[in-house]
Order: C-alpha cells, then sequence, then structure tokens
C-alpha cells in the first residue's frame, strides 16, 4: 500500500511539474530560428514607428551571440522594436534577457521598457544600460517612479542577464543583475502601467550604438526558479521538480 501511494504521489507531482513548466512561462524567444535580417515582421516583432517615425528594426544575426551557438539581436543608433502580448499579465510576472553593450561612445544607451496597452514613452519598468542611466556609459540604470537610479555597472563586450520582477498588484519592480538583487519596490514611471502587455528593445536616437539582446523568457511569478540554460524540456522539468520539493 505504501508503494501504491509513493506510485500515486510521485505521478501526482509529475503532472503537477508539467503543467507548472506550461503555466510559468508565457513568452521566450532566443532568435536563434529567426531569419537573419529585421526582426520587425517576424515572430509578432515590430519597429515603433508611432513613436519615432524615422526609426529602424533590429537586426537578427549570427556572428554575436549569448552561449555556444546560435543567433541574437543587433541593435544600433535609432533601432527600437516591440512586442505586444495579448492578453495582458497581471499580478507578479518576470522578464529574463540577457544583454552586451559594446564600448562605442558615450553618447549611446540600450532600453528595456515594459508598458500595459498604450505605446509610449513613460511605460511602466524602465531600464537604461548606458548613458541615459544617470550619466555614466557604464551603468545599468532603472526608473523609481521619474528617478533615474544608477543599479548597476557593466563591462562593454561581456554578456548580462537582467532579471526583472514586476508586481502589478503593488505597482512596483525588483531587478536582478547576474543574479544579484540590485534594485527592490522601485516605482513604475508611469502607474498606468498596471499590467504587461509589451516591451520594448533597442534605441531611438544616439551615434554609434552597437549592441546586443538574447534569450528573453516572460512569465508568471518572480521566475526565481527558472534557469535560462534549461532549455530541454527534461531539464525544465528538473527545475520545476526542484521547486516543488523546497
Ligand atoms: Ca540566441
Amino acid at each position: 500500500m505504501k508503494k501504491v501511494s509513493f506510485f500515486l504521489s510521485f505521478a501526482l507531482m509529475l503532472l503537477l511539474a508539467v503543467c507548472g513548466v506550461k503555466a510559468d512561462i508565457w513568452y521566450s524567444q532566443n532568435f536563434d530560428n529567426l531569419s537573419n535580417g529585421d526582426v520587425a515582421g517576424q515572430d509578432g516583432w515590430e519597429k515603433t514607428t508611432d513613436l519615432t517615425a524615422d526609426i529602424g528594426s533590429l537586426t537578427v544575426q549570427g556572428a554575436v551571440f549569448n552561449g555556444n551557438s546560435g543567433k541574437a539581436l543587433k541593435a544600433e543608433a535609432m533601432q527600437e522594436v516591440r512586442r505586444s502580448f495579448d492578453p495582458i499579465h497581471t499580478g507578479t510576472q518576470f522578464l529574463i534577457i540577457s544583454f552586451r553593450k559594446e564600448d562605442a561612445g558615450p553618447d549611446n544607451t540600450l532600453h528595456i521598457y515594459m508598458g500595459k496597452d498604450v505605446h509610449e514613452w513613460p511605460a511602466g519598468p524602465v531600464l537604461r544600460i548606458g548613458k541615459d542611466s544617470g550619466g555614466d556609459p557604464d551603468k545599468v540604470g532603472a526608473h523609481d517612479g521619474a528617478d533615474r537610479k544608477q543599479i548597476a555597472t557593466f563591462v562593454p563586450g561581456q554578456w548580462y542577464q537582467v532579471r526583472i520582477v514586476v508586481h502589478y498588484d503593488q505597482l512596483n519592480y525588483d531587478v536582478y543583475f547576474d543574479g544579484a538583487l540590485v534594485a527592490q519596490g522601485f516605482k513604475f514611471r508611469t502607474n498606468t502601467h498596471d499590467g504587461l502587455g509589451w516591451l520594448m528593445i533597442g534605441f531611438d536616437a544616439g551615434v554609434g550604438v552597437l549592441g546586443y539582446y538574447d534569450d528573453i523568457v516572460m512569465g508568471d511569478g518572480d521566475g526565481s526558479d527558472y534557469n535560462p540554460s534549461a532549455v530541454s524540456p527534461e531539464k525544465k522539468l528538473a527545475v520545476t521538480w526542484g521547486k516543488l520539493k523546497l
């Protein structure tokens, strides 16, 4: 009897683990299977011409990428793209994204903006990598309401992972930089963006901008148990299995 109940418990947890994987992550993109060239027009990505008329698309390319193989998005001056999501997500949501910024002069930045349904610059959570962090070209900055606060330092030409945990029921967010908590309870730039309906990356200005984005994962919860290197279903299952045991 003991063996039977153990087996049933195991089967139930396995089922929960599989469902958990499906429920946790609602969007992911590593760009490896997209075509080289403009990302606008692929997988729902679009140029932000409603915000900046002469804006261009970021480029899918395979020369620089995160990890051992694949592709990533290249961002240059006056290039910005957005991905909208339907339905709009509320509660606690996470975004994991990797970036790499080259030392291409002091006058440039990489954006990470999130908003609800209205497309506008203020947005909700806002990260700025580079000069617009608050003045220093080697800092990552995040908005705490109207204030820009520098929260991390990066070395040009190296990949970093950012995890943003957004608490839509509290209208604030936390930022983890390569796993370390560097911002906690930062206020939205605009409180009307009380749901996650779009992600925008790139830079709508600058001279000589050069940067890259890769490995986007978005989902319900804080994402603390997600390992971006766990790409196979078996590994994802292992990650969720580990969470259930805690
Ligand atoms: Ca990739």
